[in-house]
Protein backbone atom coordinates (compact mmCIF):
# COMPACT_ATOMS: atom_id res chain seq x y z
CA UNK A 1 0.00 0.00 0.00
CA UNK A 2 1.08 3.45 -0.84
CA UNK A 3 1.47 5.96 2.35
CA UNK A 4 1.50 9.76 2.31
CA UNK A 5 2.58 12.36 4.76
CA UNK A 6 0.39 15.25 5.02
CA UNK A 7 2.21 17.82 7.48
CA UNK A 8 0.70 21.24 8.73
CA UNK A 9 2.67 23.63 9.54
CA UNK A 10 2.31 26.36 12.75
CA UNK A 11 -1.19 27.98 13.89
CA UNK A 12 -3.37 25.39 11.40
CA UNK A 13 -4.28 23.56 14.85
CA UNK A 14 -6.52 26.84 15.37
CA UNK A 15 -8.81 25.95 12.01
CA UNK A 16 -12.49 26.36 12.40
CA UNK A 17 -11.82 28.29 15.40
CA UNK A 18 -10.44 31.56 14.57
CA UNK A 19 -10.99 33.93 11.12
CA UNK A 20 -13.16 31.68 9.29
CA UNK A 21 -13.56 33.98 6.79
CA UNK A 22 -9.85 33.38 5.59
CA UNK A 23 -9.43 29.71 6.24
CA UNK A 24 -12.79 28.30 6.57
CA UNK A 25 -14.88 26.27 9.68
CA UNK A 26 -13.47 22.97 9.04
CA UNK A 27 -11.40 22.08 11.77
CA UNK A 28 -7.98 20.28 11.31
CA UNK A 29 -9.25 17.07 12.88
CA UNK A 30 -12.21 16.81 10.29
CA UNK A 31 -9.87 18.01 7.28
CA UNK A 32 -7.59 14.70 8.74
CA UNK A 33 -11.03 12.90 8.36
CA UNK A 34 -12.22 13.48 5.23
CA UNK A 35 -8.24 13.10 3.70
CA UNK A 36 -8.23 9.83 5.04
CA UNK A 37 -11.52 8.71 3.99
CA UNK A 38 -11.08 10.00 0.13
CA UNK A 39 -7.07 8.31 0.62
CA UNK A 40 -8.77 5.20 1.79
CA UNK A 41 -11.47 4.69 -1.06
CA UNK A 42 -8.11 5.29 -3.33
CA UNK A 43 -6.19 2.35 -1.63
CA UNK A 44 -3.67 5.06 -0.01
CA UNK A 45 -2.22 5.65 3.55
CA UNK A 46 -2.08 8.37 5.28
CA UNK A 47 -0.28 10.20 7.60
CA UNK A 48 -0.94 13.32 9.40
CA UNK A 49 1.53 15.40 11.58
CA UNK A 50 0.69 18.67 13.05
CA UNK A 51 3.26 21.10 14.40
CA UNK A 52 3.87 24.52 15.65
CA UNK A 53 7.91 23.85 15.69
CA UNK A 54 10.08 24.52 12.75
CA UNK A 55 12.59 21.95 13.97
CA UNK A 56 9.73 19.31 14.23
CA UNK A 57 8.31 19.85 10.80
CA UNK A 58 12.40 19.35 9.50
CA UNK A 59 12.60 16.15 11.65
CA UNK A 60 8.97 14.78 9.86
CA UNK A 61 10.05 15.54 6.48
CA UNK A 62 13.80 13.84 7.20
CA UNK A 63 11.43 10.75 8.54
CA UNK A 64 9.40 10.72 5.42
CA UNK A 65 11.85 10.21 3.50
CA UNK A 66 12.32 6.80 4.98
CA UNK A 67 8.82 5.65 4.49
CA UNK A 68 6.79 7.94 2.81
CA UNK A 69 5.92 7.41 -1.33
CA UNK A 70 4.22 11.47 -1.07
CA UNK A 71 4.59 14.18 1.01
CA UNK A 72 1.54 17.08 1.21
CA UNK A 73 3.25 19.99 3.11
CA UNK A 74 1.36 23.41 4.38
CA UNK A 75 4.31 24.95 6.17
CA UNK A 76 1.84 27.98 7.40
CA UNK A 77 3.74 30.97 8.32
CA UNK A 78 7.12 29.32 7.65
CA UNK A 79 6.32 29.30 4.03
CA UNK A 80 7.36 32.87 3.56
CA UNK A 81 10.08 32.80 5.89
CA UNK A 82 12.33 29.33 6.17
CA UNK A 83 15.56 28.96 4.75
CA UNK A 84 15.69 25.81 7.08
CA UNK A 85 12.44 23.96 5.61
CA UNK A 86 13.42 24.96 1.98
CA UNK A 87 16.47 23.23 2.81
CA UNK A 88 15.16 20.34 4.66
CA UNK A 89 11.97 19.79 1.62
CA UNK A 90 15.20 20.08 -1.29
CA UNK A 91 17.01 17.50 0.74
CA UNK A 92 14.91 14.04 0.86
CA UNK A 93 14.06 12.33 -2.23
CA UNK A 94 10.08 12.30 -1.86
CA UNK A 95 8.15 14.64 -3.53
CA UNK A 96 6.51 17.52 -1.95
CA UNK A 97 3.67 19.17 -2.78
CA UNK A 98 3.26 22.25 -1.07
CA UNK A 99 -0.84 23.31 -0.08
CA UNK A 100 -2.22 26.76 1.34
CA UNK A 101 -5.83 26.99 1.92
CA UNK A 102 -6.04 30.99 0.79
CA UNK A 103 -4.61 31.79 -2.05
CA UNK A 104 -1.09 33.62 -0.75
CA UNK A 105 -0.79 35.49 -4.21
CA UNK A 106 -4.03 37.47 -3.31
CA UNK A 107 -3.33 38.33 -0.29
CA UNK A 108 -0.35 40.75 1.24
CA UNK A 109 2.94 41.19 -0.64
CA UNK A 110 4.82 39.24 2.10
CA UNK A 111 2.71 36.19 1.59
CA UNK A 112 3.03 36.27 -2.04
CA UNK A 113 6.63 34.93 -1.78
CA UNK A 114 7.45 31.04 -1.33
CA UNK A 115 10.88 30.31 -0.13
CA UNK A 116 9.18 26.18 -0.47
CA UNK A 117 8.15 26.10 -3.96
CA UNK A 118 10.91 26.18 -5.69
CA UNK A 119 12.12 22.86 -4.30
CA UNK A 120 8.46 21.55 -4.41
CA UNK A 121 6.99 19.19 -7.23
CA UNK A 122 4.11 21.94 -7.56
CA UNK A 123 2.04 24.10 -5.20
CA UNK A 124 -1.70 24.50 -4.96
CA UNK A 125 -3.28 27.43 -3.40
CA UNK A 126 -6.79 28.90 -2.42
CA UNK A 127 -9.00 26.04 -2.64
CA UNK A 128 -9.24 25.84 0.90
CA UNK A 129 -9.45 22.36 2.48
CA UNK A 130 -9.66 20.95 -0.82
CA UNK A 131 -6.10 22.33 -1.80
CA UNK A 132 -5.30 18.78 0.04
CA UNK A 133 -7.51 16.86 -1.95
CA UNK A 134 -6.01 18.24 -5.74
CA UNK A 135 -2.56 17.38 -4.16
CA UNK A 136 -3.84 13.57 -2.53
CA UNK A 137 -5.73 13.63 -6.33
CA UNK A 138 -1.68 13.94 -8.30
CA UNK A 139 -0.63 11.59 -6.00
CA UNK A 140 -2.77 9.00 -6.39
CA UNK A 141 -2.76 9.44 -10.41
CA UNK A 142 1.13 9.35 -10.36
CA UNK A 143 1.29 6.01 -8.00
CA UNK A 144 -1.65 4.56 -9.77
CA UNK A 145 0.18 5.26 -13.01
CA UNK A 146 -2.79 7.33 -14.95
O1 LIG B 1 -3.34 29.66 3.40
C1 LIG B 1 -2.60 28.91 4.04
O2 LIG B 1 -2.78 27.69 4.11
C2 LIG B 1 -1.44 29.49 4.84
O3 LIG B 1 -0.36 28.56 4.79
C3 LIG B 1 -1.93 29.66 6.25
C4 LIG B 1 -0.92 30.35 7.16
C5 LIG B 1 -0.42 31.64 6.53
O4 LIG B 1 0.58 32.22 7.34
C6 LIG B 1 0.10 31.43 5.14
O5 LIG B 1 0.49 32.69 4.61
C7 LIG B 1 -0.94 30.81 4.24
C8 LIG B 1 -1.53 30.68 8.50
C9 LIG B 1 -2.11 29.50 9.20
C10 LIG B 1 -2.81 30.03 10.40
O6 LIG B 1 -4.02 29.36 10.51
C11 LIG B 1 -4.95 29.91 11.33
C12 LIG B 1 -6.15 29.27 11.38
C13 LIG B 1 -7.14 29.77 12.16
C14 LIG B 1 -6.93 30.92 12.92
C15 LIG B 1 -5.71 31.56 12.85
C16 LIG B 1 -4.71 31.05 12.07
Amino acid sequence: MKSILILHGPNLNLLGQREPEVYGVVTLDEINQRLVTFAAEHGVELRTVQSNHEGELIDALHDADDWADGVIFNPGGYTHTSVALRDAVAAIKVPVVEVHLSNIHAREEFRRQSLIASVCAGTIAGFGWRSYVLGLEWYIGKLGDW
